[in-house]
């Protein structure tokens, strides 16, 4: 047997004998899954309906299937670079485009969770994530970078979006901490909210900057993720598979961390 032949066998054997453990990130899509409410002079997303073709009756006596219809932005999903204007003249920037490859990375997690219950606008910004790395070592090129606010554990949905008056109020990240990822090279940026801006980023200077930032650059995003509780700082793998949508800006997803029991 081949090293690495080797490799995958021994991985395979730590997910039987349960020292590596999967973990779900992924929320349940169907009807009642929050959608982004944008400022009202800007189109909306629809959330997920389905219609049934047949379940076990006369209009197909064997078989049960739906159609679904869903905006690519819905529940826990992926955001491709052609999501961003900034990004939509950039290679591999749609979901039909972009390799399987870039598909598996490290994942480092950054729990802001006391922050975020602290103050529900609260940005993680640069010098935060430095002080993560005094702890956690710099965040290498390639990797995830995840912002861990226990967001999803609002399960009401009015909580989850937290509309006011003056619109939605959830953690995300500052302009100068995407700025600092960038930097870093990392492989995507991804929350438990939403979307992977915060709520009040409309009115930052650019306008949603983790979208505008990280898109630019190429990189990915990931939004409504949950169970980032349950991943350590580091050491984790994350397998993100969006659907091959042609020309696709995103897509519902089931993203899988691969973690040390
Ligand atoms: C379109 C415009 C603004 C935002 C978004 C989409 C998302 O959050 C998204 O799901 O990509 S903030
Ligand atoms: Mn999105």
């Amino acid at each position: 047997m081949s090293n690495s032949s080797r490799t995958i066998a021994e991985v395979l054997g730590c997910l039987a004998d349960g020292s590596i453990t999967i973990v779900d990130l992924s929320r349940p899509l169907g009807e009642n899954t929050p959608v982004i409410g944008l400022p009202p002079e800007f189109a909306q997303s629809p959330g997920f309906t389905r219609e049934q073709i047949s379940k076990y009756d006369e209009r197909g006596p064997g078989w049960y299937w739906n159609i679904i219809h869903v905006g690519e932005h819905t529940g826990t999903h992926f955001d491709a670079p052609a999501h961003w204007v900034t990004g939509k003249d950039l290679p591999e920037n749609t979901l039909d485009k972009i390799p399987a490859r870039k598909m598996i990375a490290p994942v480092c997690v950054i729990d802001a969770s006391k922050e975020s219950a602290a103050d529900h606008d609260f940005l993680l910004t640069p010098e935060f994530v430095e002080t993560w790395e005094l702890t956690h070592g710099r965040i290498a090129a390639g990797s995830w970078v995840l912002m861990r606010t226990d967001w999803s554990k609002r399960t009401d949905t009015d909580d989850f979006l937290n509309i006011k008056e003056d619109g939605a109020h959830s953690p995300g990240p500052s302009v100068d901490c995407i700025r600092l990822l960038v930097e870093r090279g990392v492989a995507g940026f991804g929350t438990e909210t939403v979307g992977t801006d915060a709520g009040q980023a409309h009115l930052f200077d650019p306008m949603f900057p983790c979208h505008h930032l990280i898109h630019q650059a190429g990189k990915f995003g990931l939004a409504s993720l949950c169970n980032l509780d349950q991943l350590p700082a580091t050491g984790a793998m994350l397998i993100t598979a969006p659907m091959k949508i042609v020309d696709g800006s995103g897509s519902p997803v089931r993203v899988f961390a691969i973690t040390p029991s």
